[in-house]
């Protein structure tokens, strides 16, 4: 029955398109499929309530707010982030790696983010060929960072640079022309990958201008993957290193879309501003100290802790101290806390663990354990924060001190390379599906008090 219901055309590209290598083909596959689902659910379910908006709602920050559309990752507070449909440690098991046994490939994670399919070695591998293929940085961002300042954070020569590539934008260009509206997504897709190709040679730019001993950036080796190559880059040829980059660029990609950054992508993108221009203000919204900026953060406020209690060995006592006077400072314990999640961020969780496999003895990594078990007391005893469990920022930076990676106002830009994946891949369908300008309705604190005849 299966059989013979493939035999019509559309469901014939679908199988074929089911085991292609080719990530657009495989997208171009699913698209009529997700539009007639969206469409069928729109006319049966569009006047169905998703909840109340209260008016704490309206001043807490949108909180819970069930009012936008994302379909490659969900959050659960209790249980954290499922990528489509799978946890963390779920694709730690089932998606292609480099090394038998060793972490994920994001490539593997992007073909999974986009298609909902976990791909085969050889989807990944192409993925791969296919990013190395499309990598070459245009000259004239390559020159702006060559000449920037050496005090512009290494976040805000990010975003510049991803700005400036939107002279390269295929979608802008086809927008311009006045191409058909059904096509978007296909000129979008062609955007995206050739931004995540560059992602590499952006960040490891930056980090050789503003920390290697000469900037040169060595050229994109077809025979490594997007995370090697990114290594290679910057010289940190550690195999251990290498494997921590493609955990680290997996785990921070998609975080469902209410986020900062993917809210801000999304937003961005649906003014059809092309993805460089969407991706950087994704990155500005990153750059925040409550969001991505939170693992420079810790590191900053860890290197204050060692330096004010004169060693990273010290008394839980003395730990308490520090932690009291840092909330009564009016501060805030980077790392910790979450909007949504009420339990240990499973990033961390996935970090400690290869901390446990890797580096037992660091000793900063033994501090990191020991506020582990005294700040969520302490968080708790304060009474504020919803959430006294520690999120993926609290672990990072433990990992890349260890492996020399020691320039903590750079470790943001990790987190904008691997969200890059997560917003791209809602992107990509957003347009697909013709998602429409995003455009609530604010009210003024009048309005809404005549609203409710306060
Ligand atoms: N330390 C001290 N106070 C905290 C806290 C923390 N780690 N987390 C929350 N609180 C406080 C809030 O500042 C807020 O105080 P006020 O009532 O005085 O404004 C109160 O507890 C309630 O906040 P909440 O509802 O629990 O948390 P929010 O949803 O408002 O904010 C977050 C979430 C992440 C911004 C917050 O927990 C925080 O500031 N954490 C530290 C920064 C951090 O680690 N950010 C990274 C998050 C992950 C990421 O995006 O990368």
């Amino acid at each position: 029955m299966a059989l013979r219901r493939a035999a019509t055309p559309l469901l014939r590209t679908q199988t074929r398109a089911a085991s292609s290598t080719d990530l657009k083909e495989v997208v171009a596959a699913q698209i009529p499929g997700k539009i007639a689902e969206i469409k069928e659910f729109r006319k049966n379910h569009g006047g169905d309530s998703l909840g109340n908006v209260t008016v704490d709602m309206a001043y807490g920050g949108m909180r819970g707010i069930k009012a936008m559309v994302w379909e490659t990752s969900v959050l659960d507070a209790d249980e954290g982030i499922r990528f489509r449909g799978k946890t963390i440690p779920e694709c730690q098991d089932l998606l292609p790696s480099a090394i038998e046994g060793g972490e994920p490939l994001p490539e593997a994670l992007f073909w999974l983010l986009v298609t909902g399919e976990v791909p085969t070695a050889e989807q990944t591998q192409a993925l791969t060929n296919e990013w190395n293929q499309r990598a070459g940085l245009p000259s004239h961002v390559a020159e702006m960072l060559d000449n920037l300042p050496k005090d512009v954070h290494p976040m805000a020569q990010f975003s510049a640079a991803v700005t400036l590539m939107n002279s390269q934008s295929k979608f802008a260009k086809a927008y311009a022309q006045g191409v058909n509206k059904a096509t978007y997504w296909e000129y979008v897709y062609e955007d995206c990958m050739d931004c995540i190709a560059n992602l590499p040679s952006i960040a490891g730019k930056i980090f050789n201008n503003l920390y290697g001993k000469h900037g040169h950036l060595p050229a994109t080796d077809s025979g490594l993957d997007w995370s090697a190559n990114y290594c290679n880059m910057i010289g940190f040829n550690d195999p251990k290193f290498i494997e921590l980059m493609r955990l680290y660029f997996t785990i921070h990609t998609d975080h469902e879309g209410g986020n900062v950054s993917a809210h801000t992508s999304h937003l961005v993108g649906s003014a059809l501003s092309d993805p460089y221009l969407s991706l950087s203000a994704a990155l500005n919204g990153l750059a925040g100290p409550l969001h991505g900026l939170a693992n420079q953060e810790v590191l900053v406020w860890l290197t204050q802790l060692i330096a004010d209690l004169g060693s990273n060995e010290v008394s839980d006592e003395k730990l308490r101290d520090f932690i009291w006077n840092s909330l009564q400072g009016g501060r805030v314990v980077p790392g910790y806390g979450h909007a949504v999640l009420r339990k240990t961020d499973p990033r961390y969780t996935c970090q400690r663990e290869f901390a446990l496999k890797h580096l037992p003895d660091d000793k900063l990594f033994k501090l990191v354990s020991q506020l582990y078990k005294i700040v969520p007391d302490i968080l708790l005893e304060q009474g504020k924060a919803k959430n006294p469990w520690p999120n993926v920022d609290a672990h990072s930076g433990v990992l890349l001190q260890h492996y020399n990676m020691t320039q903590m106002e750079y470790y943001t830009v990790l987190f904008g390379v691997s969200r890059a994946l997560g917003c791209f891949s809602q992107m990509i369908w957003s347009r697909a599906v013709g998602l429409p300008l995003e455009r609530p309705k604010s009210m003024s604190t009048e309005g809404l008090k005549k609203f409710l005849k306060v």
